[in-house]
């Protein structure tokens, strides 16, 4: 047995994962740890999964309801979606086995706030947890656990569920230990006390997650690495946004809004986020400090060529080969990050104190500021709000980023009227393309579709933006404040629908 297990305890309910997996029943609600592709567990959802199978071969209705910290890896969504073993899911996911089940209406996706989607459950809104299946890198003699490369949400599964499936993982570095700070004194309003949390490094909890012990029902022996997709190569688009961000950064200090080593950042998920990470390490920026939910490769490069000093997370969301450099210097990381659980990473009170500058990207934003982060084309899920609006509604300052245009040009980024709104034009500040930056802080809604078009929008799609607003302007001389055709202001979205782009056929 791993001498990662040293709790007898809970060596005594060390089992294989096709056991563990007889103790989740259909119709269970599962918290499954996991956070990306980081801290997933690696074989309990292939088991259950096959147990769905055999059981659907009988003619049986296997489903399960997941809950999880945010999007897994395909060892986790995507071999659950394939056994048709989902019911519910909740929140953030970006398999695309699980997208095409979600948009075919197979399975039920709630996509809360991450920062709500622990208190929810603390709340009873989502009813009774009946397993938690969680990944961590060792459990101590006295059981408490040594979290792997992911927080997430696994305090509140491990404390609300009946039962416990633990896995351990030997691919996870034991050196973990000391790299997490886990807060428990969350109380349950009326009780709640502020957080004791005011600088970007302190640590105000403990660097294990506990457990009952008389929960645990097996644990399980794993190893495998964590599994997240490759970044894209950064291109020239996203150079560009890159670089108009650390501009406008440049900017903001010379405008005396923020000290020379800014103020803690928080930077997305994805292609475009990585790439601007790329252009703060490009920069003269040094000794900056991130307050974020994913550490992605951009941060490990940051934290190794010294442009950031410190930075918090829930999780990493490294590439193979970031995971490799990482598990394989991490002791030149011991002091220089933390993993925190999700609640407190995406905490609005925290965020609103600390003063984030919160950058994220986007599907579309319209010449008005509100932004669509979650839907294609107005119905089709892409992969959930994450920690957007706990980020952008709190931030000292926030960005939305995007290429001006998607599929080749045939999606104008910049709308008329956005096709789904997360993010309204009260929150919305920044917005930022290929093209430019629209600084939108301080106008008003019909000023704010000037700026968005002239500097945000693609050459192809800019002329028909401003003939949209200014007939609409036209039209309505009493509604100025926010001028729209209404039976136009959508029509973008279904010509793409119809013909397979936005653009007007001559
Ligand atoms: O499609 O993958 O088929 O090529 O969307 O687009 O430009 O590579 O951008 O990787 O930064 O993702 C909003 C999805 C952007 C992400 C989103 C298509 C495009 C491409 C990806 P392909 P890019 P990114 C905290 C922050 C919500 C959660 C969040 C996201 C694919 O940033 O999920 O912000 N955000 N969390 O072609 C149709 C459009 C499109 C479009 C892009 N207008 N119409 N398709 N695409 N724009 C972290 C967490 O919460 C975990």
């Amino acid at each position: 047995m791993s001498e990662r297990i040293s709790c007898s305890v809970l060596q005594n309910k060390v089992m294989s994962a096709e056991q563990a997996a007889t103790f989740i029943q259909a119709g269970d609600r599962v918290g499954m740890s996991g956070f990306t592709g980081a801290g997933c567990p690696k074989e309990l959802p292939t088991a259950i999964a096959e147990r769905a199978k055999a059981h659907h071969a009988r003619g049986d209705e296997f489903r399960i309801d997941l809950w999880t910290g945010a999007s897994t890896s395909p060892v986790v969504d995507g071999v659950l979606a394939e056994a048709h073993a989902l019911n519910r899911r909740l929140p953030y996911a970006s398999d695309p086995t699980l997208r095409r089940a979600i948009n075919s209406g197979e399975v039920d996706y709630l996509d809360p706030h991450l920062s709500h989607s622990a208190q929810h459950m603390w709340f009873g809104f989502y009813g009774n947890l009946d397993v938690a299946v969680i990944e961590v890198a060792a459990i101590l003699p006295d059981g408490r656990l040594v979290p792997s490369s992911s927080v997430g949400n696994n305090k509140t599964w491990l404390d609300q569920a009946d039962k416990v499936i633990i896995e351990v993982n030997d691919w996870q570095p034991r050196a973990f230990e000391g790299f997490h700070d886990v807060y428990y004194k969350t109380a349950l309003p009326p009780h709640r006390q502020p957080i004791p949390l005011t600088q970007v490094d302190q640590l105000i909890g403990e660097p294990y997650l506990r457990v009952d012990l008389d929960k645990v029902v097996a644990v399980v022996e794993t190893h495998a690495p964590d599994r997240n997709s490759p970044f894209a190569p950064i291109d020239a688009a996203s150079t560009a946004i890159g670089e108009h961000v650390v501009d406008f950064l440049r900017h903001e200090v010379a405008a005396g809004r923020m000290p020379a080593s800014l103020l803690p950042i928080q930077s997305g998920v994805g292609n475009v986020a990585n790439a601007v990470l790329a252009g703060l390490g490009n920069s003269e920026f040094n000794g900056l400090s991130a307050y974020t939910e994913v550490l992605q490769d951009g941060m490990l490069d940051l934290l190794d060529d010294g442009t950031l000093a410190f930075a918090s997370a829930t999780s990493f969301g490294l590439s193979d080969l970031g995971a490799e450099r990482f598990n394989r210097d991490i002791e030149k990381y011991r002091g220089k990050l933390v993993l925190r659980a999700e609640e407190i990473s995406n905490h609005p009170e925290l965020i609103r104190r600390l003063g984030l500058i919160c950058m994220n990207g986007m599907i579309e934003a319209d010449i008005y500021g509100h932004v669509n982060s979650t839907h294609v084309m107005g119905s089709q899920m892409m992969n959930g709000i994450g920690g957007s609006g706990d980020f952008t509604r709190n931030a000292f300052l926030n960005m939305f980023l995007s290429p001006s245009t998607a599929k080749n040009g045939s999606i104008s980024t910049i709308v008329p009227m956005a096709s789904h709104v997360d993010h309204t034009e009260h929150d919305v500040m920044v917005i930022v393309t290929e093209q430019g930056l629209a600084d939108l802080r301080g106008l008003s809604p019909r000023r704010r579709a000037r700026v968005v078009i002239e500097n945000c929008a693609h050459p192809d799609y800019k002329d028909a933006l401003l003939d949209y607003v200014e007939r609409a302007e036209k039209a309505r001389p009493n509604a100025l404040h926010t001028p729209h055709l209404l039976d136009e202001a959508l029509s973008w979205h279904q010509r793409f629908v119809d013909t397979g782009t936005m653009q007007k056929q001559a």
